[in-house]
């Protein structure tokens, strides 16, 4: 017999599966890569109660001593965002035996935190942007496109970091079979832009039709993730022209460092929120806060659906 996966599962998360409640997954790679604090702490803490709001149940993920957590508490939250980056091991797939055997800290990407939701039996997931394809180095593909092709979660997100590039994250998505909705948008949001101009495969104008195609998804047996993309609220959203700038110097600058692989998405994220004197950080964090928002009523919907 194959024992059941080991998921330190909080009592509020665990009573609400028990009772087909509905419970939004949160990851924590943004609290420790993402964002500086206290923004990580802030930001974390309101998406929780983002979800709340909405009527759901917050789970937030991470890798605590070697233990997958399913709903951190306060402390957990504080704790993991006061160590430094170098202490906490970014999670993807490839990344969670590691942690887990050799007892460490470790932050669920989006592809990490898919695995835990999808072994806790959690169908919603909140986040700000999925890793994509990088840009001039088309064979940096995050490994959150592989795991949207072969995981059973909606990710609720505003579209791919638009540090990377768009129509190549969708080719990608496409060939992964992921469904691409937009709440309230006929194109991709660019993160922290609302439009990339690149068309979505559907609009739902509620979340309640966003829940009803995950839920024939459900019905379907369908093994793949589904991406719900909602753009950033209008007065925080940049101006796409000041946000290209940025992220071209910023690209560059990384390539002329040498930087790699999980370390690029970070060094982008950081060198942009700079160059944009934080503008570009207060739309990261407005993003985050909206995503779980709409999670929360996407995963309400979702639990009446039964
Ligand atoms: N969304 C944000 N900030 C982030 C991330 C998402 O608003 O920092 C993280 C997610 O955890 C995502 C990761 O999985 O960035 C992508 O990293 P990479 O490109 O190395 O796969
Ligand atoms: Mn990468």
């Amino acid at each position: 017999m194959i024992a059941p996966p080991p998921l330190t599962l909080a009592p509020e998360v665990a009573a609400a599966l028990r009772d087909g409640r509905a419970v939004v997954a949160l990851e924590s790679t943004l609290i420790t890569h993402g964002l500086p604090q206290p923004w990580n702490v802030e930001t974390a803490l309101a998406m929780e109660a983002a979800v709340r709001e909405s009527g759901a149940v917050p789970a937030t993920i991470a890798v605590l001593g070697g233990k997958i957590t399913v709903g951190l508490t306060r402390a957990e939250i504080e704790r993991l965002a006061s160590l430094p980056v170098g202490r906490v091991r970014k999670c993807s797939r490839r990344d969670l035996p590691i942690a887990v055997a050799r007892g460490e800290d470790g932050a669920t990407t989006v592809a990490g935190t898919m695995i835990v939701a999808h072994l806790a039996g959690i169908r919603v997931f909140a986040t700000g942007g999925i890793g994509g394809v990088h840009r001039g180095a088309q064979f940096d593909v995050s490994a959150d496109l592989l795991e949207l092709g072969r995981t059973p979660v909606a990710v609720v997100c505003s579209g791919a970091k638009s540090i990377l590039d768009l129509p190549l994250t969708l080719e990608v998505l496409e060939t992964q079979g992921v469904p691409v909705i937009g709440l309230g948008t006929d194109t991709l949001p660019a993160f922290y832009a609302r439009s990339s101009g690149l068309p979505v495969d559907v609009r739902v104008d509620s979340t309640a039709e966003a829940a009803k195609i995950i839920a024939a998804a459900v019905r379907l047996h369908a093994q793949h993730g589904l991406l719900v993309t909602v753009p950033v609220p209008a007065k925080d959203a940049l101006p796409t022209a000041s946000m290209e700038d940025a992220i071209r110097r910023a690209t560059t600058e990384a390539a002329e460092k040498d930087i790699h692989g999980k370390a690029v998405t970070p060094f982008l994220l950081t060198r942009v929120a700079e160059l944009t004197d934080g503008a570009s950080r207060r739309a990261n964090i407005a993003l985050l806060v909206n995503n779980a928002r709409r999670a929360g009523e996407i995963a309400v919907a979702l639990a009446a659906l039964g």
